[in-house]
């Protein structure tokens, strides 16, 4: 399929289509916005990631009137999420880091892949408000506003910097397990960011700007796009168990250089265990009072 398929030309119409439709969230970035929750008071949504992902997708339907399509507005609406098959499949986040797009924080993008055979072949992100275009065609490197980029060589995660989404401790079924491992990188890196923007997260690993990214609960939208970019400038994505990564399934570690991976992998294994043990001493000791 790839092979009949114009990439060149899914390239080239995707980021026409995403800088037109970017103008929506530059436009509205710093005006008062109509705010709705979804999963709870912490997962937003505005009406402009729903008229920004029904035009990107109207727009790529009339252009491909055969590809399929997975967008996070519309999964929310029909409440199911399709499987990803071998057909043409443009993955799509209308607004990532729509929080940061609530509040005006200027750290927000859209985030299309398409994903042919399963496999990524082409990742386009692009924070409109500082003008920040990351793209990636598979085997064809990873690039900012058309520059190439590489990912960092740090193999040290002492000398890392690493970025985590804080704000998932606020799911109380895994705070915890949050928290325990935001302690453990806490302890050992030379700092901690979280920044808001999965995808955008995952672009500045993929630039050198960071060298470690970890979140688990993540949705295709949130990471395929940053996913070929951060591969295509020599960085890697695993899943945060140690095993092959699933884009459908993301559990996220990503990092600038691989010799990081069994390093980064053992230290959530043994953060995760410290948060087990003192759940069992807590309701031990809850039992025995
Ligand atoms: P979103 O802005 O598109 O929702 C930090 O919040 C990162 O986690 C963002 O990339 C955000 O994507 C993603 N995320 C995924 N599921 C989320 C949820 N239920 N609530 C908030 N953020 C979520
Ligand atoms: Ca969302
Ligand atoms: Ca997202
Ligand atoms: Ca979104």
């Amino acid at each position: 399929m790839a092979n009949q398929l114009d990439l060149d030309h899914c390239f080239d119409f995707v980021m026409k289509l995403t800088i037109e439709s970017a103008k929506i969230i530059r436009n509205a970035i710093q005006g008062g916005k109509c705010i709705e929750t979804k999963a709870g008071e912490w997962d937003l949504v505005t009406q402009y990631d729903k008229s920004v992902e029904e035009i990107l997708i109207s727009g790529l339907i009339k252009e491909f009137p055969t590809h399929k399509f997975i967008g996070e507005e519309t999964v929310s609406k029909t409440n199911c999420l399709p499987n990803l098959t071998d057909d043409p499949t443009w993955i799509i986040d209308p607004i990532d880091g729509t929080t940061n797009f609530v509040h005006s924080f200027p750290h927000t993008c859209i985030s299309i892949a398409l994903a042919v055979n399963r496999q990524l072949e082409i990742g386009i992100v692009y924070n409109p408000v500082i003008e920040q275009m990351f793209t990636a065609r598979r085997g064809c490197g990873a690039y900012l506003n058309g520059n190439p980029i590489k990912s960092s060589d740090i193999s040290d995660l002492k000398q890392s910097l690493v970025c985590i989404e804080a704000s998932y401790a606020r799911i109380e079924e895994i705070r915890d397990e949050v928290m325990g491992r935001i302690e453990a990188f806490v302890s050992i890196a030379h700092g901690i960011r979280t920044l808001g923007s999965a995808a955008l997260t995952l672009c500045y690993i993929a630039m050198g700007a960071a060298d470690v990214y970890h979140t688990d609960n993540l949705s295709p939208w949130d990471v395929a796009a940053g996913t070929l970019i951060i591969r295509e400038a020599g960085g890697t994505v695993i899943d945060t168990s140690g095993d092959k990564f699933n884009i459908m399934n993301p559990k996220v570690l990503a990092m600038g250089n691989k010799k990081l991976a069994p390093e980064l992998v053992k230290l959530i294994r043994s953060a995760d265990m410290k948060t087990q043990r003192k759940r069992i001493n807590k309701n031990q000791s809850a039992i025995s009072t």
